[in-house]
């Protein structure tokens, strides 16, 4: 069970980010109330929050999950590949002190961002991306090993419409992978019961399961269909504003 989220308030600036979609600039009323509501849902899943001020000395702080991997045994601060991301580590370290003692972390020439990796139990799926560079997976990887977890490479560098691994592929528990249609066949995910996300709703491949809810974005009707169809219970979110800026729903929190 999850009992813990960390989160970061978007700030005024959050349209100042980086992006690679040209789906228009997000509008700031939106993104804060897609935020809160967001927020709500978390709670609602049974978790408490902790709720950092906005950064606007880094317009995409608010996705926090790409600042460090958080385990039942222990955490990993990345470095992200982003270099207009990289002190975002720095401002989120104190709070992940405050649930991690001793976090281990990446070096350069090592990068790795959080969305593009994915915990399935006691496996972890690392990708390889434009963010995630093959020195930082390799660090992560050892990290990881000594924790007494396994681990194996996902490439999506020749996958352009996805930023990180996560956009396209999703662990939602019972030995279950949502994945975009482009990645369906990957040798490695073939031993789960897949869920396989159409090309027009690929956005929606990155879902999140929190304890007995899995969060969803809103607006993709097959998916949903298809989670309650294999006994899920999807909660489902407005994401508008943070889909213009290449986020999806994991990326606004980090869940311990
Ligand atoms: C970026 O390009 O870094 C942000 N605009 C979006 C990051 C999304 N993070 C994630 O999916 N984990």
């Amino acid at each position: 069970m999850l009992s813990n989220a960390i989160v970061r308030k978007p700030g005024s600036n959050f349209a100042d980010g980086l992006t690679t979609v040209s789906l228009g600039v997000p509008i700031n009323s939106r993104v804060l109330e897609q935020h809160a509501r967001y927020c709500e849902a978390l709670k609602a899943c049974g978790l408490a929050l902790t709720t950092l001020d906005a950064d606007l000395n880094h317009p995409d702080s608010t996705f926090v999950e790409d600042t460090a991997i958080l385990t039942p045994r222990g955490a990993v601060l990345t470095r992200p590949g982003a270099p207009s991301r990289e002190a975002e580590v720095d401002a989120i370290r104190p709070t992940i002190l405050g649930f991690y003692p001793s976090p281990l972390t990446i070096e350069s020439p090592g990068t790795v961002d959080g969305g593009d990796i994915c915990e399935a139990e006691d496996h972890f799926f690392l990708g390889l991306s434009q963010r995630t560079n093959e020195d930082g997976a390799r660090q992560l990887a050892d990290h990881l090993a000594d924790m007494g977890y396994t681990s194996s490479t996902i490439d999506v560098r020749p996958m352009t419409s996805i930023l990180h691994l996560k956009s396209g592929l999703s662990y939602i528990g019972e030995n279950t992978v949502v994945v975009m249609e482009e990645m369906a066949g990957l040798a490695q995910i073939q031993s789960y019961d897949l869920i396989r996300v159409a090309a027009t709703e690929t956005y929606a491949a990155n879902c999140v399961r929190v304890n007995d809810r899995v969060l969803v974005a809103a607006g993709f009707p097959d998916l949903t269909a298809a989670l309650i169809a294999r006994g899920f219970n999807p909660l489902l979110l407005d994401m508008s504003e943070f889909q213009k800026m290449d986020g999806g729903l994991s990326c606004l929190s980090l869940r311990l």
